[in-house]
């Protein structure tokens, strides 16, 4: 392929902020000035483009439109000569609040074991499904104390994605990052109201919607011994079926190293948060940090056991055979919530750097929750070096932006399945090392520039969170939201986002281009690209909460 001219102009489709960093691409076209125009097609600012450059993943030549000085709110128009498209953008002082309210609800519509009843879930109300009470301990898993075919009960939970299966590794950092994004902005989250159904019960929606998940989690640790097993599942994955119309048998399988240590770190962090909700849950936050001391011993005596799907399992894998960095953050947060020492000693913080996290990496979460954490630890801690980790890790991130045609900081490589969530995070980190220093506004830029990708300033036109932005998902690979007969998708959720990491999923020619930034299609066939998961939308949380709390006024 060569490089395009594309046609339209892209920007965040859900507007800005007034004090944002408030940028558009624009077609490389000759024109060397933009302007912007009212609601009454007034001119109120015109600026220069900057001189036309490719973006290697889609090919594209583009220049970009910058209008940061523009901080009235109201509705505009951006008008550049020799291009037809006139995009319309808000500036407005709660331009992400009801994103984030949606990326959150998104959890509430996944919830197993519960029927959404009307009341919370409007058009989307459904009966409950998996009320997983009746689970078989499969045979990878059977133990003396549990021997294969044992019934335990571990109701609740989110499904995964878009099947209906229920997996530690993915939870674990799926249920931190909603924690951490709590810790960071409570002020914010104490005032939010989800509508579900424990919202006015004097704990933060955030915190209850995460309870709703971890209690599942807690089920899944074996009592007699605190390993934790991998995933509760069906043998397969069900058709596109409501959650109700499923009714398999549901095995939980193996129990693994990586998963023991995700849990032990969620538990350790919800300990320490839920620590504060005492008397609405009393006794809740003693028997997590108990919980995650029994799951790390599990693991210290059981330190190599990874993941191997068994031959009558097809459901997703999570299998990871690194665990150098579950362990770290493990340790961290027992330290954090024990102060003990022997567990900063055991992370080696000299020897560990910081990454964007993901599900199979999940080290930098050990920093974020020491970095937020400083005043509390204890003098073993190098604080120093712990503000230097994610210093350092956003550094880097900024100096990709400042060096792309699009002005984001994704390059080729971050296309991977999820490249959407790989963007979210690396958001997090930005927004995580501005608070450790809130003069580095370039920190909160690159933050602005990755939520601006997802929300529509990409080469796909698409802002990718269902209902948010004039075009976005709306065949989403989501078994409730293709099966519930109602024309628009459940509301809220990120889709993955363009990747070339299984184009086989709808045939290879139903993808608009080979070029991997715009490898992405709205297909329902398209697990790769267009699936949702917990994973993916709690980033998305964070961040939108974040922008929102951050963007000084
Ligand atoms: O998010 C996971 C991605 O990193 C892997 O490359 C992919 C293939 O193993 O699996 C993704 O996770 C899926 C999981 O295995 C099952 N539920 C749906 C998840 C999202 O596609």
């Amino acid at each position: 392929p060569t490089t395009t001219v594309p046609t339209k102009i892209r920007l965040n489709q859900l507007g800005f902020l007034p004090a944002a960093q408030k940028i558009a691409v624009v077609p490389g076209v000759a024109a060397t000035s933009f302007s912007i125009v009212d609601a009454s097609n007034t001119e109120v600012l015109s600026g220069s483009l900057s001189a036309a450059a490719t973006w290697e993943p889609a090919l594209e030549s583009v220049k970009i439109a910058d209008f940061s000085s523009l901080t009235k709110t109201g509705n505009y128009k951006i008008r550049v000569t020799g291009v037809d498209d006139q995009a319309a953008f808000a500036i407005s002082e709660t331009a992400y609040g009801p994103v984030n309210a949606a990326a959150l609800k998104a959890f509430y519509f996944n919830r197993a074991s519960l029927a959404l009843v009307a009341a919370n879930a409007g058009q989307y109300a459904r009966a409950a499904g998996h009320a997983d009470n009746i689970v078989k301990i499969h045979a990878s898993a059977a133990s003396t104390a549990r021997p294969e075919g044992t019934i335990i009960s571990a109701p609740k939970g989110w499904y995964d994605a878009g099947d209906y299966n229920k997996y530690i590794v993915n939870s674990g950092i799926t249920t931190y990052t909603l924690l951490a994004a709590f810790e960071n902005f409570p002020d914010y989250f104490k005032t939010q109201n989800l509508n579900i159904p424990e919202s006015g019960n004097s704990v933060p929606d955030i915190l209850n919607e995460t309870l709703w998940n971890i209690e599942w989690m807690l089920a899944m640790q074996d009592p007699n011994d605190g390993g934790v097993y991998h995933k509760l599942t069906s043998k397969g994955f069900s058709g596109f079926v409501m959650p109700d119309q499923d009714t398999s048998e549901r095995f939980v399988v193996q129990k693994t190293t990586a998963a023991t240590l995700d849990f032990a770190a969620t538990m350790a962090a919800a300990s320490r948060v839920y620590a504060n909700y005492e008397s609405q849950h009393p006794g809740l936050s003693a028997k997590m940090l108990t919980a995650a001391k029994n799951a790390y011993a599990w693991a210290k005596a059981n330190p190599a056991i990874y993941y191997s799907q068994p031959s009558d399992i097809q459901t997703g894998g999570y299998g990871d055979e690194n665990v150098k960095d579950e362990f770290a953050w493990g340790a961290a947060e027992l330290y954090i919530a024990t102060k003990d020492d022997s567990y900063y000693t055991a992370l080696n913080p000299a020897s560990l750097d910081a990454n964007i996290p993901s599900w199979g990496s999940v080290q930098s979460l050990g920093w974020i929750s020491l970095a937020h954490n400083l005043d509390k630890l204890t003098a073993a801690a190098d604080k120093t070096l712990i503000k230097s980790k994610l210093d350092a890790l956003a550094a880097t991130l900024v100096s990709k932006k400042q060096n792309s045609a699009f002005s984001v900081s994704l390059e080729k490589g971050d296309f991977f399945w999820g490249s959407n969530s790989g963007a979210m995070n690396q958001a997090m980190i930005l927004l995580e090392a501005y608070q450790l220093d809130k003069t580095k506004h370039q920190y909160l830029e690159a933050a602005q520039s990755l939520f601006d990708y997802v929300l529509g300033r990409n080469p796909t036109d698409y802002s990718f969170v269902t209902g948010y932005g004039n075009k976005s998902p709306m065949h989403i690979h989501h078994r409730p939201s293709a099966a519930d007969g109602i024309e628009a998708p459940v509301p809220g959720f990120l889709a993955g986002g363009a990747t070339l990491d299984g184009t086989y999923d709808c045939g290879a020619s139903t993808y608009p281009s080979p070029l991997i930034a715009k490898s992405y299609v709205d297909n329902e066939c398209s697990y790769s690209s267009n699936e949702i998961a917990i994973n993916w939308n709690a980033p998305l949380v964070y961040v939108s909460a974040g922008l929102q709390v951050l963007t000084a006024k």
